[in-house]
């Protein structure tokens, strides 16, 4: 089922002259280097093919994958073909103007959360696009051309993506998709340099945030950033993203989150887990994402408080049924 998606990609990549490749908004290492992947697979592969990436917002920690070129204009959209990648809800996409292309595929690998798409190649158990997206070049590797620019694009996906082959969807197939991308001679050692440095004040707002982690009854790890903390440290918001990490290391705590305060009274949740899926519960709470890592929106303290409560619900349980995981 799945080759014959990809090959009806590859056909309309083919019958289009115009490509417009979209990902999700605040984007990761996984939506850049995905996108920024396949530009480059589909440029060197079709010189005379304009691809242009669509985005209303940027990542400056990931600037140094590279230029992402030009944001394509209403008239570029005219007769395109759009490609959404890593974005499995439409009101998550990079972009407002998504119907004006003339026709769009998704490739994904989110939990799917309703259907968008004339085309749609969606893998609930890969563990990021951008392995798709190596998967794509392998399975057309005699039509399509991988730069060695592209494979460090890719492998900066996969390796954020499964937490440097880490999480939970990191598969022999990951790694012997990811051996072809080492094989084109990319430099891994500056590309984890550059997704692994902090900068100093990053470094001691989340020692601050560390300071603030709370646990409850069965273990769930949390913070709270509130609009005051966020104003007094002026924190931005990759940290206040990235200190989700900061908890994933707590015995017994196979659940945890941050609460990131909105301007609007409502709250964004970034939630993750260690054997325990945790995705139903954020699809409850106006999210949802991945079995072991999810985002949510919480629009009242009391709806925050349910959420706490319904993951330490979950823990629970799974700490019973599993006495032998700690
Ligand atoms: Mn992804």
């Amino acid at each position: 089922m799945n080759e014959i998606i990809k090959l009806s990609i590859l056909e309309k990549i083919k019958e289009h002259a115009n490509i417009i490749l979209c990902r999700h908004i605040r984007p990761d290492g996984d939506a850049v280097g995905s996108t920024i992947g396949l530009k480059e697979i589909i440029e060197a592969s079709s010189p005379e093919k304009k691809v242009f990436i669509e985005r209303d917002d940027e990542n400056p920690t990931l600037s140094f994958i590279g230029d992402e070129g030009p944001v394509p204009s209403d008239d570029d959209f005219m007769d395109a073909l759009v490609i959404v990648l890593d974005c499995g809800e439409e009101t998550r996409v990079s972009s407002k103007r998504l119907t004006l292309g003339s026709c769009l595929a998704v490739i994904d690998h989110h939990i799917k959360n309703g259907d968008f798409g004339d085309l749609s190649w969606v893998e609930e158990n890969r563990n990021s696009v951008s392995e798709m997206v190596t998967d794509f070049w392998k399975t057309f590797e005699n039509e399509l051309v991988l730069t060695k620019h592209a494979a460090a694009c890719l492998f900066t996906g996969i390796v954020t993506d499964t937490g440097r082959f880490k999480f939970r969807g990191t598969s022999a197939e990951t790694l012997r998709l990811s051996a072809l991308l080492l094989e084109k001679g990319i430099d891994y050692e500056t590309i984890y340099n550059n997704i692994d440095v902090k900068d100093f004040k990053d470094v001691s707002d989340h020692a601050y945030l560390m300071n603030n982690i709370k646990v409850t009854k069965s273990g769930v790890a949390y913070i709270n950033i509130t609009r005051k903390i966020i104003d007094d440290l002026k924190l931005n918001s990759q940290a206040a993203s990235d200190s989700v990490t900061l908890m994933e290391n707590i015995k017994g705590s196979l659940i945890w989150l941050v609460f990131i305060a909105n301007e609007d009274g409502s709250a964004r949740a970034r939630i993750r887990s260690r054997f325990v899926a945790i995705e139903p519960i954020a699809r409850k709470y106006h999210g949802g994402g991945h079995a072991c890592a999810s985002g949510a929106t919480v629009y009242s303290e009391e709806e925050a408080c349910n959420l706490l409560s319904d993951l330490d619900g979950a823990l629970s349980a799974f700490k019973e049924n599993n006495p032998d995981v700690f």
